[in-house]
């Protein structure tokens, strides 16, 4: 069996590397043709445990081959972006290119899956463009949607290990694509209609946004009430039925912090709890680094000086150096914005250097900030002890204090 990747990027790759590796011959498709000479010589463009070995392993083996264009395959695999453009509206113009760029080779038997991330209804207007283009293939190829839900930092295993949603636009394509699947993938596949499963793929992240914004309200709540939040949810999950997730600095990285935006925009009206999280985890980085300024004035007041400023990671979630739609460096760059004349020493263990902050290393600003906010909960942060002649501001839970 020869499948066709287009895109390979943080799922395109690994998803490409593992296929390669069980006996799939891949060919690896990107317009970029750096990652390109990139992949061909066994190295992968970005950070993720493991995925280095194994790409090494299938583009010398001969299993995974990349170039610019697709090349004549059985199935075509679909895993480009989809940003937003105007007032958060998706973006599906590469999806649209994707096809377009596999259907002079498209050939009756062929299965073709979407795993980019789209909006209700994608799938099946794809199908309407490769109809409309080649009419004779109407009925004749295998079309489905199959998001990937792997976790950044741990795509290798959870590639292989999760379930996943198979959605086909008619029963033969949901089996199919179920078939393709089934060489490396050990999880469950569920078999459902296209529509569904691409509502799937931004029902889990929307739902993870709404429960992040219900701890992250309440961390603005019990500031107010003078309540320690880390307590309080502890006490609250000790509930047999409750699971409150934790509260932080916002909501970022490329998936969670976009994809409730692809409901929000098709169904402005019904998705009001959706809309209202979205603005809850934004507000909260805001609300961060209005706390940090405050922070600032007071301490000026009190001490009649500026203080020395260190702010605790970059990053979007802990322990990884992707700083995509990362709250923490939208707090950092507004408090800069707000506070000209400070001392800021900015910190993330994960990457050496930035190239718009100059970074300074974890304990070295730990020992020398008079304030000290922790936007990211890196473990490195965790290893710090307390101390009370510093002000702490946790917005994430590092000591829990
Ligand atoms: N966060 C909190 N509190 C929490 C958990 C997370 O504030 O209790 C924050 C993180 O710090 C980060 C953001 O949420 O800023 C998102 O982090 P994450 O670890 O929840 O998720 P991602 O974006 O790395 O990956 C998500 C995953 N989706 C779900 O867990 C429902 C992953 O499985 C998806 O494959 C991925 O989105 C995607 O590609 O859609």
């Amino acid at each position: 069996m020869k499948a066709c990747f287009i895109g390979l990027g943080y799922i395109g790759l690994p998803t490409a590397v593992i296929a390669a590796d069980n006996g799939i011959e891949v060919i690896g498709v990107d317009i970029n043709p750096e990652v390109v000479k990139s992949v061909n010589s066994g190295k992968v463009h970005f950070s993720e445990p493991g995925l280095d070995k194994i790409c090494k392993k299938v583009t010398s083996n001969g299993n995974l081959k990349a170039y610019t264009e697709p090349q004549a395959s059985d199935v075509y695999v679909i895993v480009v972006p989809t940003p937003f453009k105007g007032n958060h509206e998706p973006d599906v113009s590469y999806v649209e290119s994707a096809v377009t760029t596999v259907l002079p080779y498209l050939k009756e038997g062929d299965l073709c899956i979407i795993e980019s991330t789209c909006p209700v209804g994608t799938t099946e207007k794809m199908a309407e463009l490769i109809y409309s283009e080649k009419p004779a293939l109407k009925d004749k190829i295998y079309l489905s949607y199959c998001p990937e839900r792997v976790l950044p930092g741990n795509t290798v295993y959870e590639l292989i290990h999760n379930d996943r949603v198979i959605g086909g636009i008619d029963e033969g394509s949901s089996e199919k694509a179920a078939g393709f699947y089934s060489h490396f993938v050990k999880g469950s596949l569920y078999k459902t209609n296209a529509r569904t499963a691409e509502m799937c793929k931004l029902t889990e992240n929307a739902s993870r946004d709404v429960q992040i914004a219900f701890a992250n309200e309440l961390s603005i709540i019990c500031e107010k009430a003078h309540i320690n939040v880390w307590e309080l949810i502890e006490l609250a999950n000790k509930h047999p039925r409750v699971n409150i997730l934790q509260p932080g600095s916002g909501v970022g990285g490329h998936c969670i912090a976009v994809d409730p935006y692809f409901i929000t925009s098709e169904f402005p009206i019904e998705s009001q709890l959706i809309g209202k999280a979205r603005e809850i985890n934004n507000y909260k980085a805001f609300w961060c680094s209005e706390k940090i300024l405050s922070t600032m004035k007071d301490f000026n007041l009190r001490e009649g000086r500026e203080p020395v400023v260190a702010l605790m990671g970059l990053s979007f979630k802990p322990n990884i150096e992707d700083l995509r739609e990362s709250p923490a460096k939208y707090i950092v760059s507004k408090v800069m914005q707000g506070h000209n004349n400070a001392d800021f020493l900015i910190v993330e263990p994960n990457i050496e250097t930035h190239k718009v902050f100059k970074l300074t290393d974890y304990a070295e600003a730990y020992d020398t900030a008079d304030i000290v906010a922790f936007l990211v909960a890196h473990k490195e942060f965790k290893k710090l002890i307390f101390r009370d002649d510093k002000v702490i501001l946790d917005f994430c839970g590092v000591f829990k204090k």
